[in-house]
């Protein structure tokens, strides 16, 4: 069945070692291959509230059994786990289209969230069973969530970007502990790690927000902000690597003039690849950094 696939994510499902692929559908279907691309399983997404039309995928273990499950949000106002096998295990009405997901342990009790960003002004936080943990509101529409240890290494923050041109981060039980404003849309947020390979690192993460105001901007976990640059043009794709060079977390954004620019842990551009097209998608793989462009081409190259 062919239709636009809206968002794609990796993993092995069944143990064997091979990464499987989840497809996440406009037309509603969520789709798992085997890594050579025959169809293992798929569920057709029902209407509900809104068309079924699969907005986001990502896999990750809701139950601490060590497998993972996958989770899709669509825009039908619901959020779906499904077992390894395809199985629904749950869905949750977040009330308005899924726009932004991920999933991670951020209380610290030993078993993962579920962290649910729609299109309206609400950021839902879901037990791995799909019951209700919190909801943080702003907005509107939550384009893009990252959990990381900004302040100790047992509990997590949440970093949002909104459409409303603000980052938020909230602490692990939902406090609002930063409200910032960059002027456009954060469409863009990481958790990294930004001492990572030198004497200062003590093992957490750094907040960090691109905006579609051509800036980036970093906090510490006190949120004191880090540093903040200015690449020129919306940030429209982010990802950060290790350096091969000298093991330390790099930052690499996609711009909507066409470039790809590496930053380094201080926020300095290290280099730019023009790649002469708007870097609307960027995926980290063993072979380098994916990017696809607006003219419809994929680009891999080294960060
Ligand atoms: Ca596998
Ligand atoms: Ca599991
Ligand atoms: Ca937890």
């Amino acid at each position: 069945m062919k239709s636009t696939i809206n968002s794609i994510a990796a993993g092995d499902l069944d143990g064997d070692g091979m990464d499987e692929i989840v497809l996440g559908l406009d037309n509603g279907l969520l789709q798992v291959l085997s890594s050579n691309l025959e169809t293992l399983w798929s569920q057709m997404i029902e209407r509900y509230r809104s068309s079924p039309s699969v907005q986001l995928v990502f896999i990750g273990d809701l139950n601490n059994d060590g497998r993972p499950e996958v989770i899709c949000g669509s825009e039908n106002w619901r959020f779906y786990a499904f077992s390894a096998d395809g199985r629904q295990l749950w869905h949750y009405e977040v009330v308005h289209p899924s726009r932004s997901g991920a999933i991670a342990d951020i209380d610290g009790d030993g078993r993962n969230e579920v962290i649910c960003g729609t299109h309206y002004y609400s950021m839902s936080v879901l037990n791995g069973n799909g019951t209700r943990k919190w909801a943080a509101s702003f907005g509107p529409i939550c384009r893009a969530v990252a959990a990381g240890h900004f302040k100790n290494v047992k509990t997590m923050g949440v970093i949002a970007g909104s459409e409303n041109g603000n980052a938020y981060i909230m602490d692990y039980d939902g406090t609002r502990l930063l409200e910032f404003n960059t002027g456009e849309a954060v469409n863009n947020v990481l958790a990294v790690n930004l001492d990572l390979g030198t004497d200062n690192d003590v093992g957490l993460d750094n907040p960090i927000a691109a905006s579609y105001s051509n800036f980036i901007y970093a906090w510490n976990g006190d949120l004191s902000r880090r540093w903040y640059s200015n690449l020129g043009s919306p940030i429209l794709s982010l990802k950060s690597a290790v350096s091969p060079e000298n093991g330390q977390s790099i930052i690499i954004a996609g711009l909507k003039d066409g470039r790809v620019v590496t930053l380094d842990r201080n926020g300095a551009t290290l280099r730019s690849t023009d790649l002469e097209s708007p870097v609307v998608l960027m995926l980290n793989s063993a072979n380098g950094i994916i990017a696809a462009t607006g003219d419809g081409r994929l680009h891999c190259f080294k960060p």
